[in-house]
Formats: structure tokens, sequence, C-alpha cells
């Protein structure tokens, strides 16, 4: 699936419109500013860059709640651009990836991949499930709901009805999972969808948990993947500075292992790194957290330890 020369579009997306701290629209300038762009130049990619997304001239003024749902024009309107963003890189034969911001975005992505690559299954690495549905959130944050919107889970949400439910329930995959809601749960079961909790990474051993993974969603190895990888997957240990961290995380390995693996199937078209939040924590753990962030997409991108 990869051009010659390889190339990634980088689509910085500082939003935080789908959760409710403060910070998380930092994450993508940090990310660069720390030098993300150089080092996958170093991965021998082509790097391509216009800047950071400039949201606020689509902010709605006026964004009372839908039912729970908190800012859901903006979301709605950030995530439509977004796709279209990654659509756009996609069908130019180009990696898109998107730094976050937070995971609501992942509605925009996903979408932008399925209309280049409408066979292409997801692995979603994640302390949480985020398939909330407009009936089962208890916050109203959209970035705990996007897969439900991609699956067509739940009740039909007008500003969100531009979101062609098109991923299927056997193209999705879980891995890191421990901070599950009640009624994601259920829809979890309902749907027989698969999920490598942080249980199975125990159990098993990150290496069998990423084999059965992707045979689950991949199994002759010949589907397009889209990774999004919310970085409070990783232990608060390793990626303080985010959202909602969760303890009883992957550790820096485990992280960095899905990502080579990956890579290695070589069917990866697109990527994305969520919820790095700058003002969460000290100076120290910032800079933890975001170089942090930066190895996980070089892992991404095919950086080899030999
Ligand atoms: N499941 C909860 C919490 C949550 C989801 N994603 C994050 N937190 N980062 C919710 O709000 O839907
Ligand atoms: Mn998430
Ligand atoms: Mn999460």
């Amino acid at each position: 699936f990869l051009p010659n020369p390889k190339t990634v579009a980088i689509i910085g997306c500082p939003f935080s419109g789908g959760q409710s701290k403060v910070g998380v629209d930092e994450g993508p300038i940090h990310l660069v500013e720390a030098g993300l762009l150089q080092q996958l130049a170093e991965l021998g990619w082509q790097v391509s860059f216009d800047g950071h997304h400039q949201f606020e001239e689509i902010r709605t003024e006026d964004d009372p709640p839908i039912g729970k749902l908190k800012n859901p024009r903006f979301v709605s309107n950030v995530c439509k651009a977004v796709a279209h963003a990654v659509g756009e890189h996609a069908k130019k034969g180009h990696l898109p990836l998107t730094l976050g911001g937070d995971h609501s975005l992942a509605m925009g992505t996903i979408s932008g991949t399925l209309e280049k690559y409408s066979d292409a299954c997801v692995v979603w690495v994640d302390a949480h499930a985020d398939i909330n549905t407009a009936e089962t959130t208890d916050s109203g944050n959209i970035h705990g709901m996007p897969l439900s919107f991609l699956l067509g889970i739940g009740p039909k949400v007008d500003e969100f009805s531009w979101v062609k439910p098109l991923l299927k329930t056997h193209r999705l995959v879980y891995i890191g999972l421990r901070d599950v809601d009640q009624g994601e749960r259920r829809i979890l079961k309902e749907n027989g969808i698969k999920a490598f909790s942080m249980h199975e990474v125990d159990k098993y051993g990150i290496g069998r948990v990423v084999e059965m993974a992707l045979d689950h969603v991949n199994p002759g190895r010949k589907l397009p993947i889209h990774l999004s990888f919310d970085i409070d997957a990783l232990d608060p240990a390793v990626a303080p500075s985010t959202g909602t961290p969760v303890r009883g995380g992957l550790t820096f390995r485990e992280g960095h292992y899905i990502c080579e693996a990956v890579y290695e199937t070589g069917c990866l078209v697109a990527v994305d790194i969520m919820e790095v939040n700058p003002s969460l924590s000290d100076k120290e753990s910032v800079k933890q957290t975001v170089a942090v962030g930066c190895s996980i997409v070089r892992s991404a991108l095919g950086e080899t330890l030999l």
C-alpha cells in the first residue's frame, strides 16, 4: 500500500472540543516542535505539512448540547473537515498521519480513510473503548463516542449525518482496554466486537495479542490498516500527560511493539496519535509524554531496533 517515494502527510489538529479539559489542543504543536517531522524524514519519508489546521474559524457561536452531547456542532464540523483532509491525502497515495487533539477526531480520520479504502480495518489502541452512543454516554464527551458513529450503532444524531456508518464490526479490533463503561461492554458483546484488554496482554503477551488481533481483522494481511493510537493506552508512568490516565497500561515496549508489528504487515495506510495533553502535569512529564508520542509514531512508520 505504500507509495514510492513513501510520503507522509501530517494533519495537525489542535482540537479539544470532544472533551472538557483544556490543553489537548496543544498536543500537535508540541509533537511538531519536538522534531517529529525531521525524525520521519530521517526514516526516509517525504514529509508534507502545511501548518496546523485552524479550527476556530469553524467554531459555531451557539453550540448548546444535543441531548447529552457536548459541543456537537463544533465537533461535527471539525471532524468533517478532517475527514476531507485525510481522504484527499489518501487519494493521492500519501499516508495521512493525524496529530490530535482529542480522540473524537477519529470520526474524521477513519471516515477519510474509508473514502479511499472501503475495506480498511481499524486497530484501536486505547485504555477506553470510545464506543458510547448518544444514549449510553455519561459524560457527554464525544471523544468517548467516535466508534459508535463510525459503526452506525445507537440513535442517529442529525448533526452527524455526514458520518457514513461504513466500518464493519468485524473490521475493528481493540488493544489495551481497561476502563470500559457498562453500556460499552454491552455494545461490545452484542456486536461481537473483538477486544484485547490488558488482561489478555498479561495472559498471552503482546506478541500473541497483536498476532491474534491482526488475524481477526486482517486474516491474510491483505486489507489496508488504519492505526488509531490513544496515548492513554500506555501506562501513566510512561505517558503521564493525558486527560484520562488509567493505571495498569501498556509498557513502553508493548506500545512500540504494536506499532512495529502493524508496520511490518505492509498494510498500514493511516495513523492517528491522540490525546497528548501538554498542559496536564509538570514540565518533565510533558517532555516525556511528547517524546513517547514521537517514538510511537516513528515505530508505526517503520523505525526498527536493528
Ligand atoms: N468512557 C468515558 C471515559 C472516556 C472515554 N474516553 C476517554 N475517557 N478518554 C466517556 O466519557 O465516555
Ligand atoms: Mn481514545
Ligand atoms: Mn483513552
